[in-house]
């Protein structure tokens, strides 16, 4: 889909649902590439990076990677993409600002894995000043109700935040403790195909179930914040440290 020939409906669905999506952003052949690059990422940079560069389901098993993160900052080819037009400019309209580019990740959710997203506001982790920030996600495998398809809570981002405490999922460690059955009548499940482009606000409401079936769930997500945001850099900072603390106590990383 040539999102830029929508781009005013586009960004009133997004202002209205607090997510998109848009189909085929990528074609199947750069989508292909896309994931060579991350396997030779995973193969030949991951060794020589900081623990926290990947999150295992079983430590130093590259198949249970569940995330990679700050993949821009050790990569210069995914450096290029998270600033490249393509996906800045889509970030640019959505949040109706210049934008920058904060984070990229590998969402993963290994084969038979039971571990689910807990629902939660990326706004919360994000502490900025307005709360004004987004998720590109960028489907690398076919995704639904099977393998842990996301899950919407539509219009959430316009509700305020809602209250968060610790969860016991490994790299998804605060939840919204109040998540309730007029949560679940309003999610929006949403299935996607190898390509296809999810933006959600930082926000929205979102969860994710678990992957029971053999093969990966595999997403690359590029956070970017809007220029008008102000991050609370100190807290920031603060709860990244005592998190790593408590992961490398409990040998998670
Ligand atoms: O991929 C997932 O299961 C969760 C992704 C997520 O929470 C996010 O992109 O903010």
């Amino acid at each position: 889909m040539d999102w830029q020939k929508d781009s005013g409906q586009l960004k009133a669905d997004f202002d209205r649902d607090g997510f998109v999506v848009i189909p085929g952003f990528y074609t199947p052949q750069e989508t292909e590439a896309l994931n060579a690059h991350i396997d030779r990422f995973i193969a030949e940079t991951l060794p020589g990076l900081p623990s926290n560069a990947a999150f295992y389901e079983a430590k130093g098993q590259t198949e249970s990677i569940m995330r990679l993160q700050g993949m821009a900052s050790y990569d210069d080819h995914f450096k290029e993409l998270t600033e490249s037009d393509r996906f800045a400019k889509l970030a640019e309209l959505l949040l109706d600002d210049g934008v920058i580019s904060k984070n990229m990740e590998w969402f993963t959710k290994p084969a038979r894995s039971d571990a689910e997203t807990p629902p939660h506001q990326d706004g919360f982790y994000f502490m900025l000043e307005p709360n004004e920030a987004l998720t590109l996600w960028l489907a690398l495998d076919t995704v639904n109700d099977e393998n842990g398809c996301i899950h919407y809570v539509r219009g959430s981002h316009r509700r305020g935040m809602r209250p968060h405490g610790q969860t016991a999922v490994f790299g998804f460690s605060l939840g919204v403790t109040d998540y309730g059955e007029a949560d679940y009548q309003e999610e929006a499940a949403i299935h996607a195909a190898p390509g296809d482009m999810i933006v959600h606000h930082c926000m929205t409401i979102h969860r994710a179930g678990s992957n029971p079936t053999p093969n990966p769930r595999r997403a690359l997500g590029l956070v970017y914040y809007a220029q008008r945001a102000k991050a609370d850099a100190a807290r920031q900072e603060a709860y990244k440290k005592e998190l790593m603390k408590r992961w490398k106590e409990e040998e998670k990383i």
